[in-house]
């Protein structure tokens, strides 16, 4: 096969590589030339052992990280740090079509606010789904700050399937944290406004009429959505709820959130006060909220909360009387509030404190059980003391922020943003274990299911909100930094820098690769944002356009390398519908679909229907073609969508086909196609004298390139028809085109032979 398709590709490149050789020759570069000429050490030696990944090999590891405003989720692989992905979350993603094809326009528009469209988030926190506490692969949720909304993610396709916007906030920060088993996510907000929507309060009643709030969103796993009818919130006072963590363990059905500027300060440096940071730190300690999630959800099912904006809220004094509500005290503005692996421990960072404070939950437990209460705070929640609840307070350095787990029993990283450092410590007896300098002031940090009951340890990715001096510089506008540490053994190594391109991240979650397990294609005919049945949905052969009034309906199929129908006809200011089906069943075979000037763009992966639809309201010839190189001929994958003035007629008649094929031409054809079917039956040969039915991706390589060959045969007798009625015309390009189908079922089979020869298949025959 490549040796007579690609005959004159292989000529020249054999001709090329002849002309390299016979320059002079370079003896190979050693290992320490290298070493020498780029003037590494052997510790960068080391880190690039520990972090490439060498060709055809893959990560251990797998991060997701929120794409902060770009409102997106990046997906990279550890420890090679290489970018795998952006998910479109929030924000339209033209390569995947997210935001222009109807079905994903209809996920985006799930998140408009007030009927109000949103085309961009401050993605803050990336959460994936947990089966008892432990990360299972299946779903990952992340908020936007900005526009107080949480979306869901199917790690079946990485494509988002739902947004919901929060009915009573106007910001959410606090999110997206997941219970045990992922019956809620929990979303808080930060800035304390209204509950109740388009309400205004002037800020002198801010303690009076400004709340804020936590919502416990309730997911459905089998369907794969928030039921937003069983979600419910509960109110809370005008304190900035900060990150909360769902209990596990000994504390499941419990969660935790901290907060900043209890104060409760409204600033006003315009009216001669203290600005805002001066009057949101002034106290030394804060609150952490403690609540019970469990009984909140039996009282919402017992009907004592109350809707607002048709939500359910559990006011502060319902939950106060139901004793579903406690605060304690923590130092002093902290950031971060993170459960301990076992759940027995939480860990709160105060950012402008030098400590840790970790708390023990059998202490908190003890105290609510004996209704053992230091005081009340402004609302009359009952308020725990901090003394009694401590495990330990711990200094670790200037500006601790957040916390993450290894895997090894006690061992806590905190990231520390004024001092720029990781520091590694014991949570159990309070002692510091290392600490190692990060390039610059740290966020978040993330180890290994860190955040799950069973972290697995090995690295901890250091986001970095400066990066300065590390990159190639790129305008004031810097990348951000993701830095790679070595925690497998006592002391940390730092081994790898990698620039962000796209917005801020806050938080990133990294899960075992194993554990994620998507699909490859889709069942044929998929709407793969509702993971139905797509109605537009057609098979080959069944393609057909629809005129209805000035509405224009399309059903047309994609495969390499055709797009069906070819033309459209419209009138000017018709409605143009398009449903497109890909038809593939080959691995990485997507196909794009773009019309020009119409602001069409759709990513059609194998399987996957979508549908197009606007206005054509500008008369004129608009080429459309498919926007992935996918074969060949991918670039004669096109088509003319043909608007016509209104009452268009054709003014002479369609003028006869200049012929230009003979009969020679035809037996050329024909010689060519009899020469590549013998190439295709020594593939094929090949194939089925090795057992590759055990190999799945191979048999669904097999069932394509058999659907391309199975289309000769139609052909063929096209091709043989017209030779009979001496249309050589025909008969030449009928005959091309059976080798079109063959030179598809050969590609496939010589991807399939590859395959098998370099996953060490064994002959049968
Ligand atoms: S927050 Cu960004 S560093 Cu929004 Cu999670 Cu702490
Ligand atoms: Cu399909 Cu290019």
């Amino acid at each position: 096969m490549r040796v007579i398709t690609r005959r004159p590709l292989a000529q020249f490149m054999l001709i090329g590589l002849a002309a390299g050789l016979s320059g002079t020759a370079v003896a190979a570069e050693s290992l320490q030339d290298v070493l020498k000429r780029r003037n590494l050490s052997q510790q960068d030696l080391l880190s690039a052992a520990k972090t490439y990944v060498p060709t055809g090999k893959r990560d251990e590891f797998i991060a997701f990280s929120s794409g902060g405003q770009s409102g997106q989720v990046l997906v990279y692989g550890i420890p090679s740090m290489r970018i795998l992905k952006y998910i479109g979350v929030f924000t339209p993603e033209p390569w995947q079509g997210y935001g222009y094809d109807e079905s994903s326009k209809a996920v985006l528009a799930q998140g408009n606010i007030d009927g109000r469209k949103i085309t961009w988030g401050d993605s803050h926190h990336p959460a994936m789904s947990e089966t008892q506490g432990k990360y299972d692969g299946q779903f990952l949720f992340i908020n936007d700050k900005a526009n107080p909304r949480i979306a869901v993610i199917d790690l079946r396709d990485f494509e988002t399937k739902q947004l919901v916007a929060n009915p009573i906030f106007k910001s959410e920060h606090g999110g997206a944290f997941v219970t045990p088993n992922t019956e809620y996510v929990i979303e808080a907000a930060q800035y304390a406004t209204p509950l109740e929507n388009r309400k205004f309060a002037p800020l002198e009643e801010f303690n009076e009429k400004y709340r804020g709030g936590i919502t416990y969103w309730k997911f459905d796993r089998k369907e794969g959505r928030i039921v937003p009818k069983e979600s419910f919130s509960v109110e809370l006072p005008p304190y900035s709820q900060d990150l909360s963590d769902a209990g596990k363990g000994p504390s499941d059905g419990w969660s935790f959130t901290n907060s900043f500027c209890s104060e409760r300060y409204v600033g006003g440096i315009e009216k001669g006060r203290p600005p805002y940071e001066a009057g949101c730190s002034a106290k030394d300690t804060d609150y952490m909220h403690v609540v019970n999630w469990r009984k909140a959800a039996e009282l919402v099912a017992q009907g004592k909360a109350k809707k607002i904006n048709g939500h359910n809220v559990i006011m502060m004094e319902t939950a106060i009387k139901e004793g579903i509500l406690f605060l304690i005290p923590e130092p002093k503005s902290p950031h971060g509030v993170m459960l301990s692996p076992d759940g027995k421990f939480i860990t709160v960072s105060g950012k402008l404190d030098t400590h840790v404070s970790v708390y023990s939950w059998e202490k908190i437990q003890a105290a609510i059980k004996a209704g053992r209460f230091e005081s009340k705070d402004a609302y009359g929640i009952p308020v725990i003391g901090m003394k009694e609840t401590l495990h330990k307070q711990v200094q670790l350095g200037l500006g601790p922020l957040h916390t993450q787990y290894d895997a090894k029993a006690c061992v806590a990283y905190t990231s520390l943003y004024v001092d720029s450092q990781v520091v590694k410590w014991d949570y159990c007896e309070g002692r510091v274990l290392d600490k190692i300098a990060v390039h610059y002031n740290i966020g978040h940090l993330m180890t290994m299911e860190g955040d799950s009951v069973e972290p697995k340890g090995k690295y901890l990715v250091a986001m970095n909100k400066l990066s300065i001096d590390r990159f190639n510089p790129v305008g004031p506008l810097h990348p951000q930094n993701h830095q790679l540490i070595d925690i497998s053994e006592d002391k940390m190594q730092l081994l790898y820098d990698m620039p962000v391109p796209l917005g801020e991240p806050h938080y990133v979650v990294g899960i075992e690769a194993s554990k994620l397990k998507p699909g490859v294609r889709y069942k044929v005919g998929t709407d793969s944002r509702t993971d139905k049945p797509h109605p537009g949905a057609v098979r080959a052969g069944e393609e057909k356009t629809v005129r209805k009034g000035n509405k224009v309906e399309v059903f047309g199929t994609l495969i390499r390398s055709h797009i069906t129908p070819e033309t459209i006809e419209a009138e000017v200011g018709d409605e143009i519908t398009v449903h497109l089906t890909n038809l593939e069943r080959a691995q990485d075979e997507t196909h794009g679909f773009a019309v020009g000037t119409f602001d069409v763009h759709a990513s059609v992966e194998p399987g996957k229907t979508v549908t197009v639809k606007f206005k054509a309201d500008k008369e004129g010839v608009y080429p459309y073609y498919c926007t992935e190189f996918c074969s060949a001929l991918h670039l004669e994958m096109q088509g003319y969508l043909l608007v016509k003035p209104k009452g268009w007629k054709p003014s002479k008649p369609a003028a006869a086909e200049q012929v230009v094929y003979t009969e020679d031409d035809y037996k050329k054809q024909l010689k060519k196609v009899a020469e590549t079917q013998a190439v295709i039956d020594q593939v094929v040969a090949y194939i089925t004298g090795v057992n590759y039915r055990d190999f799945p991706d191979v048999v669904a390589l097999m069932d394509d390139a058999v659907d391309q060959l199975n289309k000769t045969k139609e052909t063929r007798a096209k091709a043989e028809e017209a030779a009979k009625r001496k249309d050589w015309q025909q008969a030449t390009l009928w005959a091309e085109q059976i080798w079109q189908y063959q030179v598809k079922a050969a590609d496939i089979g010589i991807r399939a032979k590859n395959y098998l020869e370099q996953n060490g298949a064994r002959k049968t025959k």
